[in-house]
């Protein structure tokens, strides 16, 4: 990727009653305009996530470029082009053992250590948040505003995703505070398709 995507869409199982809405919606925030989307399952077992994983790959193609939330081994098991640990997964190194030197490798961090840790890894981009309050995560850690994304900006040259609570109306600060990308769940769950193209085109 040339340049990276300035919206990072996450598809948040547990928001959808059906398998097939989710799937729809991927599909919607793809037609949007969406590059990179993020596979997020935070209650499915390998069984179901590798399904799932699989039916978005076979359905979107290389239209997009997906990501597997937690787990190195089953991005690898579906042909997705990264991971995303957090803190309480595999570490950015052992994540990177499973996957090779190809595939993506993204962590998440949640204050000025955490990212200056990650920074010395492999870590392909560094995620930071969350920047506003989000309802979207289990027991989240303390917000750390946009002056969080400017200092974190100041640490590290990888790309920096920022996530939490970021929707239509705060986004643009949030890419003048430094970040590279806004990683979003609910406010491009809503409507996918629309609040993909009204984010693609606030942030130009
Ligand atoms: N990590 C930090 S905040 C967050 C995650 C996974 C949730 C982001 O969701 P939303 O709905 O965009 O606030
Ligand atoms: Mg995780």
């Amino acid at each position: 990727m040339n340049s990276w995507p300035r919206l990072y869409a996450i598809l948040d199982a547990s928001l959808f009653p059906r398998v097939e809405l989710m799937f729809d919606a991927a599909a919607d925030l793809v037609a949007g305009g969406i590059t990179l989307l993020q596979y997020r399952n935070k209650s499915g077992n390998a069984t179901e996530m590798l399904e799932h994983a699989r039916e978005l790959k076979r359905r979107l193609g290389n239209s997009v470029k997906l990501v597997m939330n937690d787990r190195a081994d089953l991005a690898l098991a579906a042909g997705f082009n990264g991971v995303h640990v957090g803190q309480e997964d595999l570490s950015p190194e052992s994540a990177r053992k499973v996957i090779g030197g190809s595939l993506w490798l993204g962590v998440s961090t949640h204050n000025m250590e955490q990212l200056r840790e990650a920074d010395e890894t492999s870590a392909d981009y560094i995620a930071i948040g969350p920047v506003f309050p989000t309802s979207s995560k289990a027991n989240p850690d303390p917000v750390v505003g946009l002056q969080g994304v400017r200092d974190a900006r100041a640490l590290t040259r990888k790309p920096l995703v920022a996530i939490g609570g970021i929707n239509r109306v705060n986004c643009r600060s949030v890419i003048e505070a430094g970040a590279d990308s806004v990683a979003v769940i609910s406010d491009v769950m809503r409507e996918p398709r629309k609040s993909a193209e009204d984010f693609l085109r606030i942030l130009g």
